[in-house]
């Protein structure tokens, strides 16, 4: 394949603009632009139907969900997560002055090592927010057993696993609260936007009340809420998304499995394998590096991609830990996170979107088997 124009690590999937543009001029026409309007209310509810979930509120984007869902369980003290995400998920924590405590990934799918957790639990310890990395579940029984067990919250920072599965059930339904995130790069996309998703009507009132300032009503206010609703331009254009995501996905999932093929052989190359019983998305396609086999570092490979405009990422790298703002931490101390330090300096997210050609594909894949020494 001929190189031409760059190829980012993804290309948002975008609806068929003739549309959008009749969902436009019913919003031109009605001149409702926001707080709760009937596109709003359509769509949270045709979305809760596609996951297969309950109770569900759309936001804004994905960080305010995480900052809502801390402050609609009154979580306070110190709660567990992972270093090995988006910088968000502990941000989330910071801007509720909760105090971080981070725990090593397990060496399989990168997620939270549940036993990391439980030995990181003090007195302080309020709740445990895993994140699903790449969409690939967390154990989900053993983080339930321990928060169960002392009695703290379960917040999955769901990101990553929209319309994931498992055992044919959505993985939203886990924990106490799930959050989920439509920014642009993400499988199913509103532009930005993002959603809480729970188990009771209780809930999903509170969780509405703050995402609206805290009004529950014209003259009450309930709560220091904040304004994190998704407007109608959005909510409608995510009801039009919703008619393509099953098709989307299944593109993922072809360039997945070719990527797979392409790269079985080439030795010091590690895909991450499909999951038994797990309905998989498709949000990244990572590998890793391993430099003593492959003969040339992740930097190495991801430098060389970048000379044949291949823009690939290396999500998650640096660590959470190792940001200026939560470096001091006791938690951050690089021998706490020894598999999440090896993980960040070999993975790279290779480029995966729908309309990824499998020239493309194969384009790609001959660079890096070519990279090898
Ligand atoms: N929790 C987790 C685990 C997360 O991963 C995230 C977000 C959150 C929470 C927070 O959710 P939000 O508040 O964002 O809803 C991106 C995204 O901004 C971020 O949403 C995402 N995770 C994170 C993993 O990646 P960047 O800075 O790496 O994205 P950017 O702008 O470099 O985009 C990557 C490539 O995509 C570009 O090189 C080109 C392409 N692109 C991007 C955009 C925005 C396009 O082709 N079109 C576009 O409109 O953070």
């Amino acid at each position: 394949m001929e190189e031409s124009k760059p190829i980012y690590v993804t290309q948002p999937a975008l609806p068929p603009l003739e549309e959008f543009t009749e969902y436009l001029k019913q919003i031109w026409e009605n001149k409702i632009l926001t707080n709760n309007g009937p596109f709003h209310r359509q769509f949270e509810k045709e979305l809760a139907e596609y996951l297969g979930v309950n109770y569900l509120s759309v936001l804004s984007n994905g960080t305010l969900a995480l900052i809502t869902a801390l402050q609609a369980l009154r979580i306070t003290g110190e709660v567990i997560t992972t270093p090995f995400s988006f910088v968000a998920t502990t941000h989330s924590l910071w801007w509720n002055n909760i105090k971080p405590v981070f725990a090593d990934i397990e060496p399989d799918f990168f997620n939270l090592d549940p036993d990391k957790v439980e030995a990181a639990i003090t007195p302080q310890t309020t709740a445990i927010m895993p994140v699903h990395v790449y969409g690939n579940p967390c154990n989900l029984e053993r983080f339930q057993q321990i928060a169960d067990t002392y009695g703290l919250k379960l917040i999955y920072d769901a990101a990553h696993a929209f319309g994931v599965k498992v055992d044919g059930q959505s993985l939203l339904n886990f924990g106490d609260l799930s959050i989920l995130s439509f920014h642009a790069t993400k499988v199913f996309n509103t532009i930005e936007g993002g959603a809480i998703i729970c188990h009771d009507e209780k809930m999903k009132q509170r969780i509405d009340y703050l995402k609206n300032f805290g009004f529950a009503g014209e003259t009450t206010v309930i709560a220091p809420g904040i304004n994190a609703k998704m407007n109608e331009l959005q909510a409608a254009y995510g009801l039009l998304q919703l008619k393509y995501v099953d098709d989307n996905i299944a593109k993922r999932k072809a360039i997945a499995d070719s990527y797979r093929v392409q790269l079985k052989n080439v030795a010091g190359i590690r895909c991450l394998s499909d999951i038994e019983d797990v309905h998989h998305a498709y949000s990244y396609f990572p590998v890793l590096v391993d430099s003593g086999i492959y003969g040339k570092t992740r930097d190495e490979l991801y430098e060389e991609l970048k000379k044949h405009n291949i823009f690939g990422r290396r999500y998650f790298y640096p660590l959470i830990s190792q940001f200026p703002t939560y470096r001091g931490l006791p938690s951050s101390k690089p021998e706490n996170l020894v598999v999440a330090e090896e993980v960040a300096d070999k993975v790279i997210c290779l480029p995966i979107y729908p309309t990824l050609s499998n020239d493309e594909i194969i384009f790609i894949s001959e660079i890096i088997k070519n990279g090898k020494c």
